[in-house]
């Protein structure tokens, strides 16, 4: 049968379907921030500024209209022929002084928690060049000029007070995983130079992700924008050296004049080229982390994705304990491996009984290969 001739009841049943899940999505995208506004910015029917519709549908200009984000209709210029060349971050900032980028080592210590109960982050959005290895630079969008961005530490009932200003040129976002706020207000997008202000107060304990929710906002994760904020509770957890690692997937474009752009159609193939913790290629094998027999090690494991889970693990130890969420609420013991989804965050403790060399991974073993590995060292 021919499957485009339009009066197949089997082909119209199909159509139906999808306009319905369209529909429904475009409700959704009421509910959930980001979604709505990925699936929206990659219709044509939204502004002309997004990607083609991988499902071949679209929504209309009413919907467009209702998404949860009115700024998402100037959000990129992605397939428009601006600044952007082509599906990529590449933007004029991103090959700036690329050569000289000096390649560091991403701290994993969690940083103290600042004193008093009020947080002031005045940060910053920048699409600059990031050495991610010895010799790769990327094409970063980026929260203060590095991926992940930097860690935030506060307590549950702390007050964060957040301002971001966008020095790009394409319009940026922050949404903290870690707030409960109205998205429209606080996460929406801000133009080139302009500023956006918000407060929350952090509820639950944890580890967050934040990331710029700019539609589409599997582009802008993709290309950089996101990171961890641990939300301690307000009861001392037991004393231990903390780290926070932050998995993320790489998908990169052949280099252009030494910088590599991040690429969205293959972020839409979803197979990367790099599976890293905290933003670099074997950074925790060239320099491990090291601790002491009789430490206890808390990891607060983040996943920016933006597709792929961590299952996370230790080669030679068990977590004694691992926290579901809000520690030190839900316990579980005795844990070998456990998958942080994309945008979530999990707290895993372990104690180092014997000296030596302890791998962390990504179990997912096609993602460990992919560069989502270090070196836990037990010093006697
Ligand atoms: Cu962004």
């Amino acid at each position: 049968m021919d499957r485009s001739d339009s009066s197949d009841p089997s082909l119209l049943g199909e159509r139906t379907t999808r306009r319905g899940f369209l529909s429904r999505a475009s409700t959704l995208s009421l509910a959930i921030p980001g979604v709505g506004a990925a699936l929206t910015a990659c219709s044509p029917d939204s502004d002309g500024g997004g990607a083609p519709d991988q499902r071949g549908g679209s929504l209309s200009a009413a919907d467009s209209l209702r998404l949860h984000n009115a700024n998402s209709r100037l959000d990129t210029t992605l397939h428009q022929g601006g600044p952007l060349h082509g599906n990529t971050s590449a933007t004029p900032g991103t090959a700036q002084g690329a050569s000289q980028t000096v390649f560091h080592r991403y701290d994993p210590a969690l940083p103290p928690r600042p004193a008093g109960g009020r947080i002031r982050l005045n940060w910053r959005a920048r699409e600059v060049p990031v050495r991610i290895g010895g010799d790769i630079v990327v094409a970063g969008w980026t929260f203060e000029g590095d991926i992940p961005g930097p860690i935030v530490h506060c307590q549950v009932g702390d007050t964060v007070e957040f301002t971001l200003t966008n020095d790009g040129v394409v319009p940026h976002s922050m949404d903290f995983h870690a707030a409960q706020i109205d998205p429209k207000t606080a996460f929406r997008s801000v133009p080139k130079g302009q500023s956006v202000t918000f407060t929350f107060t952090p509820k639950w304990a944890g580890a967050f992700m934040y990331h710029c929710g700019t539609a589409p906002v599997l582009m802008h994760i993709g290309s950089g924008m996101y990171g961890a904020i641990v939300v301690s509770p307000r009861e001392a957890l037991p004393p231990a050296k903390e780290f926070v690692l932050v998995q993320s997937e790489f998908y990169l474009a052949e280099a252009s004049a030494g910088v590599r752009a991040f690429d969205y159609q293959k972020m839409l193939s979803t197979l990367p080229d790099f599976v890293v913790f905290n933003g670099r290629t074997n950074q925790y094998i060239d320099a491990p982390i090291r601790v002491k027999v009789g430490d206890r090690v808390r990891f607060w494991v983040v996943n920016a994705g933006p597709t792929h889970p961590c299952n996370f693990h230790v080669v030679g130890e068990q977590f004694d304990t691992m926290y579901l969420g809000a520690p030190p609420l839900s316990p579980i013991r005795g844990v070998q491996t456990w998958d942080v989804a994309p945008g979530g965050g999990m707290c895993f403790e372990l104690v180092c009984d014997v000296p030596g060399e302890f791998p962390f991974v990504n179990h997912g073993f096609g993602h460990g290969q992919k560069g989502a590995i270090g070196f836990l060292v037990v010093e006697p």
